[in-house]
């Protein structure tokens, strides 16, 4: 089986199954997408990375009834800040938004604070994993790599905010671990559109470089025949 999607027919050897394959959620947090979060505070508009939240509710809810493992990500530091590397803290003040800070939403993606929670439109289902993660990239210190190959995933759909920073980190790091990657175009977003654009584009060079784009409707298109 396959799922439509450039630049090629998605996963490259056809299988795909619900046992084998996760919906990875990347950050879908208040600090990324809600009034009085980090990307807010650095003055970015909010609807470039809210363009994600609808069609990955459809497709969270699509996943549920078909039993693909579901797996939530949140970028954040200890409230000590212990794991804050001084250069990330530094830049963050630069444009505003100081990791670790205080702001309209508690301390800036501090783990705990009001901001650092995933959208009530996405919240977790008892049971599901959420990763919790310092970095970009999900599987940066992180277990997650570990649960992938205890449940027998090999192939990831890639959804979340931001398409250029953590979701494409986590692809790159997830494709050179050997993980069939998909990122859904429309269920993703980024603090401005070009770069979305450009993370898109970037997947599809050498023949998918990283792995191959597609939409949730192709992905539904498939799960709803598992139903
Ligand atoms: C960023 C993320 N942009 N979730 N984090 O710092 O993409």
């Amino acid at each position: 089986m396959f799922i439509s999607s450039r630049p090629y027919p998605w996963p490259f050897d056809g299988d795909v199954t619900r046992k084998n394959t996760a919906l990875v959620i990347i950050d879908m947090q208040t600090d990324f997408c809600g009034k009085g979060g980090y990307v807010d505070k650095m003055g970015y508009d909010l609807s470039n990375t809210r363009r994600a939240v609808k069609p990955l509710q459809n497709l969270l809810s699509l996943a549920r009834k078909v039993g693909v493992l579901v797996i939530h990500t949140r970028e954040g530091h200890r409230s000590d800040l212990s794991d804050l590397p001084a250069n990330k803290r530094w830049r963050s003040r630069q444009i505003g938004a100081g990791i670790g800070d205080s702001g309209p939403c508690g301390r800036i993606l501090v783990r705990g604070e009001p901001g650092w929670n995933i959208i009530p439109e996405l919240t977790p289902q008892e049971g599901e994993i959420v990763i919790d993660k310092p970095g970009k990239g999900s599987f940066y210190a992180t277990d997650l790599d570990l649960i992938l190959r205890t449940q027998g995933i090999r192939n990831l759909i890639l959804t979340g905010i931001t398409t250029d920073v953590c979701v494409h980190t986590t692809m790159r790091e997830a494709n050179d671990r050997g993980y069939e990657c998909l990122l859904l175009e429309d269920c993703t977003g980024a603090t401005a559109m070009e770069n979305h654009e450009a993370a898109c584009a970037m997947v599809l060079m050498q023949n998918g470089v990283f792995g191959a784009v597609s939409d949730s409707l192709a992905v539904a298109s498939l799960w709803e025949g598992w139903l």
